[in-house]
C-alpha cells in the first residue's frame, strides 16, 4: 500500500517567532511519527509530506498516486484541512483519504454530519487500530469511522477502546529526522486530571484510568537511542503531566531522577507537571537535580472563579505556593495562564497579568494576548453558546468578550505586540528572549494599557530603551 502522509498545520504560526517557549519546545509531532512506523512495519511505502501549500500537495497527490492519503489534525488546521480535502476532490483525485490525530478524535461526528469527502477517520490512538485497518480496510473497525457507519460507533465501542487499550504493551517508538537541537520523548499517556473545561483530554480520552506511565526501561531506550542516532542530549517530554496521580508524584520524579543521572551522558529536560506537584519542593528538588531545564506549569488563571471555569483542581492558594517554590529554587517556568476569554473582566486580566510579573518574575510578550482557544467537543463550547458569545464554526470556534473594557483592553495587547514584536524577534536572535531587562518594559506598556492612559507614548519610549538595552 501506498500512503501519502501529511501532518497538518505545516504552515509557521506567528506566535512561534516571538515566544519564548519555541527556544526549548520545538514543533515535532510523535503522533504522525508513530502513524508512520507502524505503516512502515507493514510494509507498506510511506511517502512523508514535504510540500508547504494546499496546490503542492493536491499536485503531489496527484504525482505519488497513493493509495490513500493520510492526515492527522489538531484543531488549529481543521479548516485547513477541509479546504485541503476538497481542493483535492475537486482536481479529480477519487482515492482515499483518512484522517486522525486530535481534531479527529474530538470531531469525527461532525466530520460526517458536515459531509467531508473522507473514507475513514480514526478517534483513537493509532497503534489501537492501524494495523486492524490495514489488513482489512473493508471490516467495521471500532476506532475507525466511515462515512457509511459512524453512525453505529457510540459509546459502547468508545468503551470498548478503552477496556481494550493495552497501550504501553503496544509501544510504536515514533519516526525522527536527525539535526533538531530538543528531541520529544512519551513518558506517558493522558491526565490524571482530565477536568478541564477547555482541553481535549477531559472527554476526547481514550486511555484507561486516564494516566498510564510508560515504563522507564522504555524511556531509558528512547533517550540513550536518541543520543547514539543523533547525539541528542535535550529533550521535552510530551506528557501532559510528566508525574501522574498526585498520590505517587515522589515515587515517580524519583524513579525519572535515578534514571537520568545513572545515564552515561548528561541530559537536560523540559516537563509539564501539575500545580499541586509543583508546590512540592520534594518533586522540584529531584527534577532539578536530574537537569530539569524548563518547567511548564498550567496555573491559567490567578482568579478563583475564573479557575473554577477553567474546572482547574488546584486552589488559588496552590497557584501562590507552586509560583514560589518554582521562583524560590530558579527553575525557568513556562506559565500556563489564560489571560483572556469570553468572561474575563478587567479585573481578571488585571489579577492575571500581576500574578505573572510579580509572582513569576515573568514578561513574555506572547502572555499578553493570550487567548483560549475553544476546541471542538470540550465543555466550553456549550459554555459560551449558552452565553451567546460563541462564533465561527466546529472548524474553528471563536467567541465575542462579554465586557466591552476586555476588548479594549485585547486591541490595545494585540496593536502593542504587533508594534513590538520585531524587536522581540531580534531580542530572540540575540539569545535575550529570558533577559528581564527587556521583559520589564512589556510590563511597563502592559500596565499603562491596564490604567488607561496613553499607552502608545509610553509604548513608543519603552521600545526606544529596548533598542537601547539590545545595543549594549
Ligand atoms: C506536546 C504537545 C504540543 C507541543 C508539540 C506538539 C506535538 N508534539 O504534537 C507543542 C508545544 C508544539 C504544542 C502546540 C500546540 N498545541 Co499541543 N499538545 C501537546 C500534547 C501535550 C502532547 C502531544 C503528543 O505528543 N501526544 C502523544 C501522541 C502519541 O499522540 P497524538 O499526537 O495525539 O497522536 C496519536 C493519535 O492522535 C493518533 N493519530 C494522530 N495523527 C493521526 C493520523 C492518522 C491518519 C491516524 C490513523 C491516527 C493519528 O495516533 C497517534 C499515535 O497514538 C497534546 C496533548 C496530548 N496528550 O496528546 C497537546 C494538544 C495536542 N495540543 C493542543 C493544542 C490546542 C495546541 C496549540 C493550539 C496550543 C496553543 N494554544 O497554542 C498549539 C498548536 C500548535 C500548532 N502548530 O498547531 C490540543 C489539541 C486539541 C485539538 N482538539 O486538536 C491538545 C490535545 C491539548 C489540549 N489542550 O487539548 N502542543
Ligand atoms: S489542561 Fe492539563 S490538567 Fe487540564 S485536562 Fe488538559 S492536560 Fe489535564
Amino acid at each position: 500500500m501506498i500512503v501519502y502522509l501529511i501532518n497538518m498545520p505545516f504552515f509557521e504560526e506567528e506566535y512561534t517567532t516571538f515566544s519564548e517557549k519555541w527556544e526549548y519546545i520545538e514543533d515535532e509531532y510523535l503522533g504522525v511519527g508513530i502513524v508512520q512506523k507502524i505503516l512502515e512495519k507493514a510494509e507498506c511505502e510511506v511517502i512523508v509530506n514535504r510540500a508547504n501549500s494546499i496546490k503542492e500537495m493536491v499536485f503531489t497527490t496527484h504525482d505519488v498516486m497513493p493509495d490513500v492519503v493520510m492526515i492527522s489534525v489538531m484543531q488549529t488546521s481543521a479548516r485547513l484541512t477541509y479546504r485541503f480535502v476538497n481542493e483535492l476532490r475537486d482536481s479529480g483525485w477519487n482515492g482515499k483519504i483518512f484522517i486522525g490525530g486530535w481534531f479527529a478524535k474530538m470531531a469525527w461526528r461532525e466530520i460526517f454530519i458536515h459531509e467531508w469527502a473522507v473514507d475513514y477517520v480514526c478517534y483513537c490512538d493509532a497503534e489501537m487500530v492501524l494495523d486492524k485497518w490495514i489488513c482489512h480496510p473493508d471490516k467495521f473497525i471500532v476506532g475507525i469511522a466511515t462515512k457509511n457507519n459512524y453512525n453505529l460507533h457510540d459509546k459502547i465501542s468508545i468503551n470498548e477502546i478503552r477496556q481494550n487499550n493495552d497501550w504501553p504493551a503496544r509501544y510504536v517508538e515514533s519516526s525522527r529526522t536527525a539535526g533538531r537541537n530538543t528531541y520529544c520523548i512519551e513518558t506517558s499517556r493522558g491526565c490524571p486530571h482530565s477536568f478541564c473545561t477547555f482541553c481535549s483530554q477531559s472527554c476526547g480520552n481514550i486511555i484507561n484510568n486516564k494516566w498510564t506511565p510508560l515504563p522507564l526501561e522504555i524511556v531509558k531506550g528512547q533517550i540513550t537511542e536518541l543520543h547514539n542516532k543523533y547525539g541528542a542530549t535535550r529533550f521535552s517530554t510530551t506528557d501532559d503531566d510528566l508525574l501522574g496521580p498526585l498520590e505517587n508524584i515522589e515515587e515517580r520524579a524519583r524513579k525519572i531522577h535515578d534514571l537520568i543521572i545513572n545515564l552515561p551522558f548528561k541530559i537536560t529536560f523540559s516537563s509539564s507537571i501539575s500545580v499541586k506537584a509543583a508546590t512540592n519542593g520534594i518533586v522540584l528538588d529531584l527534577l532539578q537535580d536530574a537537569g530539569l531545564e524548563q518547567l511548564c506549569v498550567g496555573f491559567e488563571s490567578a482568579d478563583e472563579k475564573q479557575l473554577r471555569r477553567y474546572g482547574k483542581q488546584q486552589s488559588l492558594e496552590d497557584n501562590y505556593l507552586a509560583a514560589r517554590e518554582v521562583r524560590n529554587r530558579n527553575i525557568p517556568i513556562l506559565p500556563g495562564l489564560i489571560t483572556f476569554d469570553p468572561f474575563a473582566t478587567k479585573d481578571t486580566v488585571e489579577k492575571n497579568l500581576k500574578f505573572l510579573f510579580d509572582e513569576l518574575g515573568h514578561y513574555d510578550l506572547g502572555k499578553l494576548t493570550k487567548k483560549l482557544h475553544i476546541l471542538t467537543g470540550t465543555p466550553m463550547v456549550k459554555m459560551i453558546k449558552d452565553a451567546g458569545l460563541l462564533r465561527g464554526d466546529y472548524l474553528y470556534y471563536d467567541y465575542e468578550f462579554k465586557n466591552e473594557e476586555v476588548l479594549r483592553l485585547y486591541k490595545a495587547f494585540t496593536s502593542y505586540t504587533e508594534k513590538v514584536k520585531d524587536i522581540q524577534k531580534r531580542a530572540n536572535y540575540k539569545k535575550m528572549q529570558h533577559n528581564k531587562k527587556i521583559g520589564i518594559h512589556h510590563r511597563n506598556v502592559a500596565e499603562a494599557i491596564l490604567i488607561d492612559s496613553k499607552w502608545e507614548d509610553i509604548a513608543d519610549g519603552e521600545i526606544n530603551h529596548m533598542i537601547e538595552e539590545m545595543r549594549e
